[in-house]
C-alpha cells in the first residue's frame, strides 16, 4: 500500500479496527479514512453504496462486525446472523463496483466445524456440523469468506480473508453479559480483589481450551497479508498455542495478585472444546506474534486497573 493511498477502515471504533488505526498511523499511513456507525450503517446498502461512490477508497479493512462471547452469540443469534450479512453484502458488493485494488475482510476461528481436527488447518472450513452456540455468527461469517472467494473468481477483485483466534487488547468489551472471557475474567478478577471477595466464578466446566492472541499483534498481521498476500484461501492469525480457561484464569489472578478460589459454574456452556489455530501458512510466508500471553494481560491489567466498574 502506498502511504498516500485511501484506506477505509470499517469498523474502526471497535477493539480490531482502533488497533488497526494505531499501526496504520504508526507506519506513517496518513490518508485513513473512517465513519462512526452514527454517521455510517454498514447494515443500510444505500447509506454504503453512496460512502463508497463519493469516497472511492483504495484499499478496505473490513473489521466492522457484531461481535461479542459466547453468551452474546447465544442470545443475539439472529442479530449476529443479520447485522454481519448486511455488513459484509453490502461493504464487498460496494468495494467491487468501486474498483478497490484490495479489500481484506476479517473472520473468526469459530467458522471451523465444532468436532474438526486440531490444530484447525484453513482447509478444515466446511468440512462438519458448526458450534451451536455461535451458528449464527460462524455462518455470516463463512458467507463474508464465500464472498471475497467468489468476487475474486467472478470479477478477479483481490479480496482476502483472514481468521483470528480469540483476541483481547484495549477497546475491549467488559460488559459481563456480552464480552469474550479474558476481559469477563480481568473485570472479575479485579473487582474481587479490590471489594476482598473471596470467590471468582468462572464460567462452564474450566476445561476448554482457547488460543488468545493481543490485537496489536493481529493488526500487525493484516498489515503483513494485506502487503504479501493475493491468495483465494484464507489465512489463519493466531499464536499456535492454547490453554485451559481454568489455567487462564489462574494466570489472570497471578498478574492481579489476588488469592481467592475459583468456583465453576455449571449452568452456563463451555462452547467448543478446543479451536486451536494451525498457523503454519502465515508462519511459512513470514510473520510471527511478538507479544506473549502474560505479557499481554499484564499491559491489559494496567488498563483495566484504571476503569471504574459499577459492580
Ligand atoms: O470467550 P468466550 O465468551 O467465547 O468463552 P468462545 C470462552 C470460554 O470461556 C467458554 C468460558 O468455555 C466460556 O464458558 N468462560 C468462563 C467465560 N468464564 C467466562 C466469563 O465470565 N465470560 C465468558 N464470556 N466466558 C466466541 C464465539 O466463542 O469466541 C464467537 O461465541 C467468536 O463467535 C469468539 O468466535 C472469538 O471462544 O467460546
Amino acid at each position: 500500500m502506498e502511504k498516500n493511498a485511501k484506506i477505509y477502515v470499517a469498523g474502526h471504533r471497535g477493539m480490531v479496527g482502533s488497533a488497526l488505526v494505531r499501526r496504520l498511523n504508526q507506519l506513517g499511513y496518513r490518508n485513513i479514512i473512517t465513519r462512526s456507525s452514527s454517521e455510517l450503517d454498514l447494515r443500510n446498502q444505500q447509506q454504503v453504496f453512496a460512502f463508497f461512490e463519493a469516497e472511492k477508497p483504495d484499499y478496505v479493512f473490513l473489521s466492522a462486525a457484531k461481535v461479542g462471547g459466547i453468551n452474546a452469540n447465544n442470545i443475539y443469534r439472529a442479530d449476529f446472523l443479520y447485522d454481519n450479512l448486511m455488513i459484509e453484502s453490502n461493504t464487498i458488493h460496494a468495494a467491487y463496483v468501486n474498483k478497490v485494488k484490495k479489500l481484506l475482510f476479517l473472520g473468526s476461528s469459530c467458522i471451523y466445524p465444532r468436532m474438526a481436527p486440531q490444530p484447525l488447518k484453513e482447509s478444515y472450513l466446511l468440512t462438519g456440523t458448526l458450534e451451536y452456540t455461535n451458528e449464527p455468527y460462524a455462518i455470516a461469517k463463512i458467507a463474508g469468506i464465500k464472498l471475497c472467494e467468489n468476487y475474486r473468481l467472478q470479477y478477479g477483485c483481490n479480496f482476502i480473508s483472514v481468521m483470528p483466534t480469540n483476541l483481547y487488547g484495549p477497546n475491549d468489551n467488559y460488559d459481563l453479559a456480552k464480552s469474550h472471557v479474558l476481559p469477563a475474567l480481568l473485570r472479575k478478577i479485579h473487582t474481587a480483589k479490590i471489594k476482598n471477595i473471596p470467590i471468582v466464578e468462572v464460567w462452564g466446566s474450566g476445561t476448554p481450551l482457547r488460543e488468545f492472541l493481543h490485537v496489536d499483534d493481529l493488526s500487525d498481521a493484516c498489515l503483513f497479508l494485506m502487503e504479501h498476500y493475493n491468495e483465494r484461501e484464507l489465512v489463519n492469525i493466531g499464536t499456535g498455542t492454547d490453554l485451559p480457561i481454568k489455567d487462564l484464569a489462574l494466570l489472570i489472578m497471578q498478574v492481579a495478585k489476588y488469592k481467592g478460589e475459583i468456583k465453576f459454574d455449571s449452568t452456563k456452556p463451555d462452547g467448543t472444546p478446543r479451536k486451536l489455530m494451525d498457523v503454519t501458512k502465515l508462519m511459512t510466508l513470514g510473520w510471527k506474534p511478538k507479544i506473549s500471553l502474560e505479557e499481554g494481560i499484564r499491559m491489559v491489567y494496567s488498563e483495566v486497573e484504571q476503569m471504574k466498574f459499577s459492580d
